[in-house]
């Protein structure tokens, strides 16, 4: 006979949630492993009480995690879902309205990026016996719609639960999201606040554990004999790794695949570090922020093997960088698999590169000894940037490149993640944390907590700009609450270094983007503002050491890596030599101007953009 539970349904919802797992190979994880939050009214009282409820402090099945702001704490989920390879996950409770919205911005990022993350706002109250409550949006067309309406877009499954019954299947169709390789993203379960401090009687099979298999689908037989037949068509191939790739756990088959057949392997910011650097068919970083090595073995190719990788404009160069080749792509999600006109293998990275090891063929000698040689060179002009005596972004890069062998490196905005692309050394796939999917400021210190978290006995070092840094430094507090020690090193360039060269390219003159007081002539280009970052970082509770050149960033670095406690390594650069861009990005230019500026960017535009393709 079938027994029941009287919970409220927050109370039903956080004993569930403690008990699902997830299962791949063999390895078992837990699949929520912790609730971030900020309460307000709307979680307070359903699950706020919940969770103070289910046990004892940090012993709890649910952990709770008190962030600083909701967008900081669904990121925090995404750097840990990241680092567990989409194995494990955070889910995040919002009070309604402006806690719900503050999560959409982090919704956005995790599902484009692939990433589960479970997002639990409250919502209005069902009965609507109240309404309008303390910060409700009206629509006069319809009473059904809340703030959390807005989590609709940028979630892949959404869910609202208007009634006690409603939970068991609204918690099963979140689950299968979250665990499915395809279709993972944001999942929103919105909950109104009376429900979900309404009693009922649940099955016990509710409460159940219960175990997600990750699947592994493999190829179709035909799709695979018609790969077949492209390899074995190929002379000049060269793989494009994704993020897919280190997801599936795939990288040691891949450098196999790479090494028996002779494949030159370029990677994606989300697949850097599939291969280590140093692996003899490495050629980096591909796409705007690409190595010489890749870019120009890209133009060159007749075979594009792409791997886990949605292709961004990034990685196609705004479809201007593949020009001789045919695409066979390899994807879990057959919306990716099938861009660019491609043959498709849809199936898990790994399973998909066992099958094609098996085909007897080899790329054209002179090409993999061409890719080996254009890789050294590459190495040896990273040797040259990292290696100036000034403080310069590519000599901080390659001072932190040294201290963090083994540990993992951070970053998400402004000019270092195309620095990072092109010139960091990752030995291991767990090493290089660059969030280039939604390339969002503000990611960077709250990522860098999840990843900690997810990976606690890695050393991780967070990489800011002062731009990033100014939107979002609040996790700091957060990570000195939990005792979770994060080397954040603070590049201050005196405002968006990236965006302030984009729009000198573009004839845009630079406007709004160095941090200045109103000048004289009415613009933005007076004093240097006396903000001071350093000091900011230590009124959060972080330690704070400053360097000044490469001798003292590197006595910092150590003494950060020998601390315990969360430490800021505030380092003023200099301009100086960077890697420039070996292939276009497509931003359009205005077409008239009175500014000669703009003129003649969009000369060079209307130049480059010949070189745009279709892909068919
Ligand atoms: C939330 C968000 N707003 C705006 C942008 C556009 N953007 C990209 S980089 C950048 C400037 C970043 O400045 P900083 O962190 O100092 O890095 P720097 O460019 O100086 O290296 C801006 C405004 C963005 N990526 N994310
Ligand atoms: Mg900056």
């Amino acid at each position: 006979m079938s027994t029941t539970t009287r919970l409220t349904v927050a109370q039903a919802l956080v004993r569930f949630l403690a008990q699902q797992w997830t299962e791949r190979d063999g390895v078992e994880h837990r699949l929520i492993a912790g609730c971030a939050g900020i309460f307000g009214h709307g979680n307070v009282a359903g699950i706020g009480q919940a969770l103070a409820e289910q046990g004892a402090g940090t012993h709890d099945p649910l952990p709770y995690y008190l962030a600083r702001n909701e967008q900081a704490m669904v990121h925090t989920a995404v750097g840990y879902a990241r680092q567990s390879d989409r194995l494990s996950t955070l889910a995040c409770t919002s009070s309604i309205g402006p806690g719900a919205t503050n999560m959409v911005t982090g919704a956005a990022l995790a599902t484009i990026n692939r990433l589960p993350v479970l997002l639990l706002p409250g919502d209005l109250f069902a009965t609507r016996v109240a309404s309008p409550v303390l910060q409700e949006l009206e629509d006069p067309r319809s009473y059904d719609v809340s703030v959390n309406d807005c989590l609709r877009p940028v979630s892949r499954f959404w869910d609202r639960v208007n009634r006690p019954e409603q939970l068991p299947a609204a918690l099963l169709g979140a689950m299968r999201v979250l665990t499915d390789p395809a279709e993972t993203g944001a999942v929103t379960l919105a909950l109104p606040q009376d429900v979900q401090a309404e009693a009922y009687d649940w099955p016990d099979e509710l409460f159940a554990r219960r175990v997600w298999h990750v699947a592994r689908p493999v190829p179709e037989p035909a799709a695979l004999a018609r790969a077949a037949e492209l390899l074995r068509g190929s002379r000049r191939p060269l793989i494009v790794a994704g993020g897919g790739v280190k997801y599936s756990g795939a990288c040691a088959e891949l450098a196999r695949f790479a090494e028996r057949h002779g494949v030159p392997v370029a990677e994606t910011q989300a697949g850097k570090g599939a291969v280590p650097y140093d692996h003899p068919c490495a050629v980096g970083a591909i796409g705007h922020t690409g190595t010489r090595a890749a870019d120009t073995l890209a133009r060159e190719a007749d075979l594009v093997i792409g791997i886990g990788t949605r292709y961004s404009d990034f990685t196609t160069a705004s479809r201007t960088l593949f020009r001789q080749a045919r695409f066979l792509n390899v994807n879990v999600t057959a919306f990716d698999a099938a861009k660019h006109a491609a043959e498709t293998l849809v199936a898990d990275a790994r399973e998909a590169l066992k099958a094609l090891d098996d085909v007897d063929w080899r790329a054209d000698p002179g090409w993999t000894s061409r890719a080996a040689e254009l890789a050294a060179a590459w190495q040896a002009e990273t040797d040259r940037f990292y290696g100036g005596t000034e403080l310069t972004q590519p000599v901080v890069l390659g001072v932190l490149n040294e201290v963090a062998a083994g540990g993992v490196v951070v970053n998400a905005a402004g000019s270092m993640p195309g620095d990072l692309h092109r010139l960091w050394r990752a030995s291991d796939p767990g090493q290089y944390h660059v969030e280039y999917g939604y390339s969002c400021m503000g990611y960077e210190i709250a990522g860098g907590l999840g990843v900690k978290l997810a990976a606690p006995e890695r050393e991780v070092f967070v990489l800011v700009g002062d731009g990033s840094y100014l939107m979002m430094a609040q996790e700091i507090a957060t990570a000195v609450q939990e005792g979770v020690k994060l080397v954040i090193v603070l590049v201050d360039n005196q405002g968006f270094a990236s965006i302030g060269a984009l729009s000198e390219s573009v004839g845009a003159l630079r406007l709004g983007t160095a941090y200045r007081t109103r000048g004289p002539d009415g613009r933005l280009d007076g004093e240097r503002l006396p903000v001071d970052l350093a000091a900011n970082a230590a009124s959060l509770g972080a330690d704070v050491l400053t360097a000044a050149d490469p001798q003292t960033l590197r006595a910092a670095l150590a003494k950060a890596v020998a601390s315990p406690r969360t430490t800021v390594v505030y380092v003023e650069t200099v301009p100086g030599p960077a890697p420039g861009a070996e292939a276009w990005w497509d931003v359009p230019v205005a077409e008239v101007s009175g500014l000669a500026e703009a003129r003649a960017a969009r000369e060079h535009y209307d130049e480059a953009k010949r070189d745009q393709r279709p892909y068919l």
